[in-house]
């Protein structure tokens, strides 16, 4: 896949829900992407894929730069590109950026938000918090925590540092399963039996875990939690896409 290259946000009006008529998710597969596609999955929106290959190192190319200039995925294109404002490369590939939302948590709003009839958040204030808390706690802290695995060159300089924070990432990893174990899972989902938006998120980042050297005998509702996700219809759909394994 080709990117556009350009950075321009020229505008940065959001368009009306009523504009939404199309949904690409930029993605690799098992990363905290696949939380954005089980959420339109369950969501029951239409949506085209676009695989981000990062052993091609795409995801930092300067074309990706105007659909992310993170260099991360998840990205979600929400509208079909405007001639007039959309960037066009030699390869007539159209994106207008300011129809693209990026970081997860920002992104499974939006999704609850326009598509209401799917109950992805609470009503109850109190229980919307209690579903946010914990997509906070894993873009802030175990998502983080993760990619020190793989990403140390983000934090210090000498390689050596990196061979560190990787070691480390076992002990961190299973710290945060203790603290998802005991706090974060009233069971099966985040909420108890009310699926909402935490639940693809937790979903993904605990299906690192074990990869990360975590022992995950030790954490039975989390086991539970997943079993209970493997469950729905919407993880076998991003399953079969291709979009985690
Ligand atoms: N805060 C961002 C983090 C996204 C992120 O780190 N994604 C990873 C995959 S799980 C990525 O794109 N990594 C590519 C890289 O670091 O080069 C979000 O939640 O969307």
């Amino acid at each position: 896949m080709q990117f556009p290259i350009s950075n321009a946000w020229t505008d940065t009006t959001l368009k009306p829900m009523s504009d939404v008529q199309h949904l690409r998710l930029y993605y690799a597969p098992n990363t905290i992407a696949a939380a954005v596609a089980i959420t339109l999955e369950e969501a029951g929106l239409n949506y085209e894929t676009v695989h981000v290959d990062f052993a091609q190192g795409e995801q930092m190319k300067p074309g990706y730069g105007v659909i992310n200039p993170t260099g991360r995925v998840p990205a979600l294109e929400t509208a079909l590109p405007d001639p007039d404002d959309a960037v066009d490369d030699e390869d007539e590939v159209l994106v207008d950026p300011d129809t693209i939302l990026t970081e997860t948590g920002a992104i499974l709003d939006y999704i609850a938000d326009i598509a209401p009839h799917a109950n992805l958040v609470p009503q109850n204030p109190v229980m919307a918090a209690r579903m946010r808390r914990v997509m906070y706690y894993l873009a802030s802290t175990m998502h983080v925590n993760h990619a020190h695995k793989a990403r140390g060159y983000r934090w210090a300089a000498n390689p050596d540092s990196w061979e560190d924070m990787r070691i480390k990432v076992s002990e961190t990893m299973t710290a945060s399963c203790a603290y998802v174990e005991s706090e974060c899972i009233a069971g099966p989902f985040v909420l108890g039996q009310t699926y909402s938006l935490a639940d693809p998120y937790l979903f993904v980042v605990t299906s690192w875990a074990a990869g990360d050297g975590v022992d995950m005998e030790q954490f039975p509702r989390i086991n539970a939690f997943q079993s209970a996700m493997n469950t729905r219809a919407s993880v076998w759909a991003a399953r079969d896409k291709g979009i985690i394994s």
